[in-house]
């Protein structure tokens, strides 16, 4: 049925377009409120990290003490999200008196600092209309000095097992398409083939689609559109109960989304509807290549007080 055909048999019948509408809808907010870790929750699944089991399942997987890291330099030649930016300035700023002759240096930085380079997204940064994870409103907790609600601040370190979950292993290319939507039966083989693997609450998931080569190399096409979970594959993820999911490209799902009245949906999903953080320009080459697909991962995200996110510099230790 058409969009004008729908409209029509709705207006009709007299029932509102939406319950004729196809595809995935954000949740109401009697359906997806309180959250399930409580009314007035802002940390979503980073409470996963106050159970000590999951801290000591990552230890357990550090065998050899080898530590590979997961994020991108902030610095020349990294791509943007739109018109986001950063400027550091140097300063030399002075020379000490002393017999030592002590000089110390710093720098100013604007740019949007929880929303470039590897980056962790907290549940300010997302919202359906006014409304965030755990139904707060953007008019009530927008402030001009952060927001008063779901800052990042809230996020805590985290420490627990991380799963690489590689796709474009899965389908032996070296990057997945460009709009290449990742399905449940992607996730599922690609965790079958890596020795059967099985997703656990509190896991740190991580999906290598190939795309990271492209950052820093060619940015234009990087920042342009990009495979990644689609609606379907997120909503499973979201099932397995995580304390995040990230991805070696710009927004971990896939941009645009095969359904063209949709923007970004899977960010809904995750940081509005379950409550679950995303993290994403991960720089997962070197874990592909090793194939090390079960690691302790570890993250501790700025305390940046009512910020959006935070860039972050992850690793994966083995
Ligand atoms: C948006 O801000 C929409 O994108 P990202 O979270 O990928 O930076």
């Amino acid at each position: 049925m058409t969009g004008i055909a729908r409209a029509a048999l709705a207006a009709s019948l007299s029932i509102p377009l939406i319950a004729f509408a196809q595809g995935w809808n954000v949740p109401p907010e009697s359906q997806r409120c309180p959250s399930k870790w409580g009314a007035g929750d802002e940390r979503g699944s980073g409470n996963h990290m106050k159970n000590p089991q999951n801290v000591l399942r990552g230890a357990r997987l550090i065998k050899t003490g080898e530590v590979i890291e997961l994020s991108h330099v902030l610095g020349p030649g990294m791509p943007f999200f739109g018109p986001r930016i950063m400027n550091m300035q140097p300063k030399r700023t002075f020379m000490n008196t002393g017999r030592n002759t002590r000089g110390s240096n710093e720098e100013m930085f604007t740019g949007e600092f929880g929303q470039i380079g590897t980056q962790f997204d907290g549940f300010a940064h997302q919202s359906h209309g006014d409304s965030h994870y755990n139904c707060f409103k953007t008019s009530e907790i927008a402030t001009r000095n952060g927001f008063t609600k779901l800052g990042v601040q809230n996020a805590p370190t985290f420490f627990t097992r991380g799963v690489l979950i590689d796709v474009a292993a899965l389908k032996g290319v070296e990057m997945l398409g460009d709009t290449y939507e990742i399905t449940v039966a992607d996730l599922e083989q690609a965790l079958a083939k890596q020795g059967g693997m099985k997703l656990q609450p509190g896991d740190a998931v991580i999906i290598n689609t190939g795309w990271g080569k492209l950052y820093g190399k060619d940015n234009a096409r990087f920042v342009k559109t990009t495979p990644g979970v689609g609606v379907a594959a997120a909503e499973w993820l979201a099932k397995q109960d995580p304390a995040l999911v990230g991805s070696d490209n710009w927004p971990v799902e896939v941009a645009p989304n095969p359904d063209k009245d949709l923007s970004l949906p899977v960010h809904q999903i995750f940081l509005v509807v379950n409550g679950i953080h995303i993290l994403e320009n991960l720089k997962l080459d070197e874990l592909a290549a090793k194939k090390v697909y079960e690691f302790a991962f570890t993250m501790s995200p700025l305390k940046l007080y009512g910020a959006t996110g935070s860039t972050v510099a992850p690793a994966a230790i083995r």
